[in-house]
């Protein structure tokens, strides 16, 4: 914890940040452009790269996004096709089979739902979701979303950057980190009976790492509302990280002084660190983190001979968070 000491809570805002952030986001958007990669500018426009794709997104409720402004925001890879992001899923509480989610959330009931946002914080408050869609506005980011077991993923999400809510609650001086609690509800999630995690599932981020602007808690994918599988009705995505940092459900958010335990550290400490970020150079200790399998990329047998990718450090947005672990042993981090 002393990089936060050193660095306290003087990290860029987005707002100090802007001129440099539009014209990169701009510039991306204008590579995606001319790769064919974007809609002529129509919104919501990763809705129509879906069509195109022959990926035709559900008949779920619109939540349109303007195109980012982050930096970092828009990546230039070809988008997963829907029906491949809302297929192949992690999320336990839906069973522990990738297929399992998509056939068995459906029993999720993501509304009415509300998200208590407590702790460390000045002005504590129970948000419901109506109030949180209406926060701030809504923005398309296509992040690249790697999990630890080598796969990943191109996703447009919509939502927008965390700190967004993190200033509105004002966090005391106390605040550190920040804990994440998804939904556990036996009633709802038949994966509950299992106990592969200790239920609910936790996750955590430095208080740094949640300010920063690609942190983003996401309300939909593909120009609609999430999925069930995909973390109805509202979830966080950490592009630099690895995918189980981006809690799914989320009904707590809590500032606090001590480093949280996530479910996954608690489940195997040896394997899953609290920091978690995408790194090549570490393997886990049972394989290595060098390359990884984009799903929907080709290949039947599952994929078996799809030409593995190599992964990139921080899952190759080291040029916005690299800085956020500058000196660290990101061995001893991991
Ligand atoms: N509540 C909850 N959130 C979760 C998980 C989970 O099992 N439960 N799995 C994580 C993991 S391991 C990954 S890789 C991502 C997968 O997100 P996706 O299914 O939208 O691709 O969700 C993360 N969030
Ligand atoms: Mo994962």
């Amino acid at each position: 914890m002393h990089q936060l000491k050193d660095r306290g809570f003087d990290h860029r805002t987005p707002s100090e940040i802007t001129p440099a952030a539009v014209y990169h986001a701009r510039r991306e958007w204008l590579q995606r452009a001319a790769l064919g990669l974007a809609g002529a500018g129509l919104a919501p426009w990763a809705a129509r790269e879906a069509f195109a794709q022959g990926g035709a997104p559900g008949k779920l409720a619109a939540l349109p996004g303007a195109r980012s402004a982050v930096a970092g925001g828009l990546v230039m890879d070809k988008a997963t096709p829907y029906d491949d992001v809302t297929s192949y899923n992690n999320y336990y509480e839906f069973g522990t089979d990738k297929a399992d989610p998509a056939r068995t959330a459906h029993t999720l009931k993501p509304r009415p739902w509300t998200v208590s946002v407590e702790g460390e914080v000045k002005r504590p408050k129970v948000y419901d979701l109506d109030e949180l869609l209406k926060l701030s506005p809504m923005e398309e980011r296509i992040y690249r979303l790697r999990c630890v077991e080598g796969w990943s993923m191109v996703v447009p999400w919509v939502g927008y950057s965390l700190a967004e809510l993190i200033r509105k609650v004002e966090p005391t001086g106390n605040a550190k980190f920040v804990e994440f609690t998804t939904l556990a509800d036996k009633a709802q999630m038949p994966g509950l009976r299992s106990s592969v995690l200790d239920w609910p599932y936790t996750e955590g981020l430095r208080l740094d790492e949640a300010m920063h602007p690609l942190a983003l808690l996401a309300f939909g994918l593909y120009g609609q509302v999430l999925p069930n599988q995909n973390g109805a009705p509202v979830r966080v995505i950490l592009p630099w990280k690895y995918g189980f940092k981006s809690a799914k459900s989320i009904v707590k958010i809590r500032f606090v002084e001590k480093q949280p335990v996530s479910s996954w550290e608690r489940a195997a400490p040896q394997e899953y660190g609290f920091y978690s970020n995408v790194n090549p150079q570490v393997d886990h200790p049972r394989w290595s983190q060098a390359s990884e399998r984009r799903i929907g990329e080709g290949g039947g047998l599952g994929g078996l001979f799809t030409k593995r990718r190599p992964t990139l450090m921080f899952n190759g947005y080291e040029p916005q968070v690299g800085q956020l672990y500058a000196g660290m042993d990101l061995k001893k981090f991991y």
